[in-house]
């Protein structure tokens, strides 16, 4: 990368997506950082942020840095979508505005707690069933992914057929912001079926009568969204609520699995679980970033992006910017990690972190009372993914009292 001075942006001609980034992103994101705090990317013509100052200014400041031209690398200004736009993620008000309420009662802390109960329960027979078979396992296969599937589904309503579509469309989805390379010509196979499998999961006769799909349904009955909408807020549950929570457990167990002192500190207070969880999702940035379009020339860190310009937001690097934080590259129940940008910042944080939170927090909880320790056992393994940091194998043995 080329030194930043009063007269150049910097530029990088390095690939973001190529597999030895997304093999290990950390040194290509301590040089964007150390570049500057924009830095253009010549391979796709687009401007990069790596720092947290510049990352969370961007995500703070929606009308700037739009959303509805799509948060990955195509520009629906241009370019046809895929597939519809999401009303949530892919919107800026006042389109974002009723979708995002509605979604945000039915999501929130107060309203999900009901869940907790009953998901504390599906974890200690998880966890029962996997210690009955062993002390080795996948943290995964066994953990990571069993256990949202186990519950997410359930909560929000859809039939046992068609479940185990959600993770291969989630893979595709996420793939599908970056550029079309070889990860999202290996997903297109099954787009069409996948997206069918989906769609037909949003209905509103298929969905139990209680769940976060019933519920969006009787919004649009009393009229807050439309009947038309409804279908497409289920459907962004079914697609940003498992491959994330299924990455966000995977790297908070490699984060303990890694650091047996910071598991020590777990079992010693449990209600650490949920700063270990924001933790490791500043650590690892499960989704490691998104992209905003300006909406007119805005100057930023002494660089003038025009308008219409597609940025790409390193939410990860910004949660390891040294700037920001101190150790960054330590995972440490010691620090706060509130305003990691992990789960986004601003009008389009995430809308399912106090899931995400819960079903974190009530994993831990089993884990940390039943396991004395934890470390790896075997070779671990990454999924590659244009946007997610994620983990295809993570071999573990734990000890039990
Ligand atoms: C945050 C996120 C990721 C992927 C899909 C969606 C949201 C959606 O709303 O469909």
């Amino acid at each position: 990368m080329t030194a930043p001075s009063i007269l150049t942006t910097p530029f990088s001609d390095v690939d973001p997506f190529s597999p030895d980034v997304l093999e290990d992103p950390l040194p290509f994101q301590a040089d964007l950082r150390n570049a500057g705090p924009v830095v253009y990317l010549r391979t796709y013509d687009v401007y990069a942020m790596g720092r947290y100052e510049q990352v969370r200014a961007a995500l703070s400041d929606w009308q700037t840095f739009q959303s509805a031209a799509g948060v990955g690398l195509s520009n629906f200004r241009y370019e046809k979508p895929w597939r519809p736009p999401s009303l949530l993620l892919e919107a800026d008000p006042p389109h974002h505005d009723a979708p995002r309420a509605v979604l945000s009662t039915i999501l929130g802390p107060r309203e999900i707690r009901r869940l907790g109960e009953a998901w504390a329960a599906d974890a200690e027979s998880l966890v029962d069933d996997l210690l009955s078979k062993g002390t080795e396992f996948d943290a995964v296969a066994d953990l990571a992914s069993s256990f949202p599937l186990r519950v997410f589904p359930d909560a929000v309503g859809i039939p046992e057929e068609g479940r185990k579509n959600l993770l291969p469309y989630g893979d595709h989805v996420f793939n599908a912001f970056g550029p079309p390379n070889e990860l999202v010509a290996k997903g297109e196979p099954r787009v069409a079926e996948l997206s069918a499998s989906i769609a037909s999961q949003c209905a509103r006769d298929v969905l139990t009568s209680e769940g976060f799909g019933a519920q969006i349904w009787a919004a649009a009955d009393r009229g807050d969204i439309t009947e038309e909408q409804a279908p497409l807020i289920v459907r962004s549950l079914l697609t940003a609520g498992v491959d994330t929570t299924v990455n966000g457990l995977a790297a908070v167990l490699y984060a303990f699995a890694t650091n047996p002192e910071q598991w020590a500190r777990l079992r010693e207070n449990p209600a650490l679980a949920r700063t270990a969880f924001d933790e490791a999702v500043r650590f690892e940035s499960p989704v490691q970033t998104f992209f905003r379009t300006t909406t007119r020339d805005i100057e930023v860190g002494g660089t003038l992006i025009p308008e219409g310009k597609k940025i790409l937001m390193f939410l990860g690097s910004a949660n390891r910017d040294p700037r920001r934080w101190e150790n960054p590259h330590a995972f440490d129940l010691n620090r706060d990690p509130s305003g990691h940008v992990g789960f986004g910042f601003g009008i389009h944080q995430c809308i399912g972190q106090h899931i995400a939170r819960l079903e974190a927090a009530t994993l831990l909880d089993v884990l940390a009372r039943r396991i004395t320790s934890i470390g790896i056992s075997g070779p671990t393994r990454r999924h590659h993914n244009n946007t997610l940091r994620a983990w295809q194998s993570l071999p573990v043995r734990v000890s039990v009292e």
